[in-house]
């Protein structure tokens, strides 16, 4: 009697392994047939930059290995442009929209669009000024505030080590600035980061920003606009403070013109970490670089699955970035990814 019931109950478990086993797969093949590829709309500045370039090139292969459809608009340093590409997507019918805004404003009325088409939105890279905040589900970028604090704090520090007198024989350090995009959250945040620290350093009476000016974030206007403060200000500049390695490079160009030594005479630092200043700077002809990482494209399409998937994401996320003094590069540079 016993070896019969052992022998049903064997069946029976054995029946249920099976059922379970064959239910598991049909869910998995069902599952996977209901999957459509994921298609995002994204909406890019342009090419100003080698930083830029290297987002463009990380976002399109996230998408290529996240497996979701990229359809990439290159808006030319155009905000119109922009937001035409946006009303594409949305017309398209794309299941998400991702976007690197230009400038800060003038974008509600066309997230609103977004919004009310159903299709959620992914800032990324610079920030937005907004009257609703719920016209965007998540912001992935990097913390342009801090990039420019650590840039002050860098030049504030090497100047004491250097033990550095300023070039006119006066008792402060003369500092001109080339600013990014005019309106972009990104420049606006950088100067004010650099100034804020400024104003609270014990050093603050040390230090003078004799010019301010935007460079665009291009290398030509970045020479352009440091020929014109070298004119006018000469003998006098300490520092050069390039919101991007980009102007700097280009600044380093007109320096040397001027017959002048890039590094020795005119202290320079910039923001973002690309390989050409890493190069200037084993050269002798940059300072520092405060890094601010493109490399965005993986965190932005896990998070396009996610808010896809009904899934709860952080609303607004920095990326990861260092600072790389002069002294690092040689050893930095063959690890560096852009
Ligand atoms: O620093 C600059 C680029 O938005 C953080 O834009 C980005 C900036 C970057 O063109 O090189």
């Amino acid at each position: 009697m016993k070896k019969v019931l052992s022998i049903v109950v064997g069946l029976l478990l054995l029946t249920m392994a099976i059922g379970c086993g064959s239910n598991t797969s049909s869910d998995k093949s069902s599952a996977g047939k209901g999957d459509k590829q994921i298609v995002m709309g994204f909406s890019q500045i342009g090419a100003e930059s080698e930083w830029r370039t290297a987002h463009t090139k990380d976002i399109k292969q996230a998408a290529q290995d996240a497996g979701i459809k990229l359809i990439f608009s290159d808006a030319q340093q155009k905000q119109e442009n922009q937001i035409k590409a946006i009303r594409s997507f949305i017309a398209q019918g794309v299941d998400i929209i991702a976007f690197t805004p230009i400038v800060e404003t003038g974008w509600d009325t066309v997230l609103k669009e977004a919004k009310d088409a159903k299709i959620p939105v992914i800032i990324v890279d610079r920030d937005v000024k907004l009257n609703d905040d719920s016209l965007y589900v998540a912001k992935i970028g990097t913390d342009s505030v801090t990039e420019g604090q650590n840039a002050f704090k860098w030049i504030d520090e090497y100047m004491k080590k250097q033990n550095k007198k300023p070039r006119d024989g006066g008792d402060k350090f003369n500092i001109v600035v080339l600013e990014g995009t005019v309106g972009s959250s990104v420049a606006v945040r950088r100067s004010q980061g650099f100034t804020e620290a400024m104003k609270a350093s014990p050093d603050a009476s040390k230090y003078e920003i004799l010019a301010s000016q935007t460079g665009e974030f291009t290398r030509q206007k970045g020479q352009e606009v440091m020929e014109s403060f070298l004119k006018s200000y000469g003998d006098k500049i300490d520092i050069l403070f390039a919101q991007n390695d980009d102007m700097a490079l280009g600044a380093i160009q007109a320096i040397e013109a001027a017959g002048l030594k890039p590094g020795k005479d005119i202290t320079i630092i910039s923001i973002d970490g690309v390989k050409g200043i890493f190069q200037a700077m084993i050269e002798g002809k940059s300072n520092c670089t405060v890094e601010c990482n493109p490399l965005q494209g993986k965190l932005l399409m896990e998070t396009a699955k996610k808010i896809l998937k009904g899934e709860k994401v952080e609303k607004n996320v920095f990326v990861k970035e260092g600072v790389f003094p002069a002294d690092t590069a040689k050893d930095t540079l063959p690890s560096r990814k852009y």
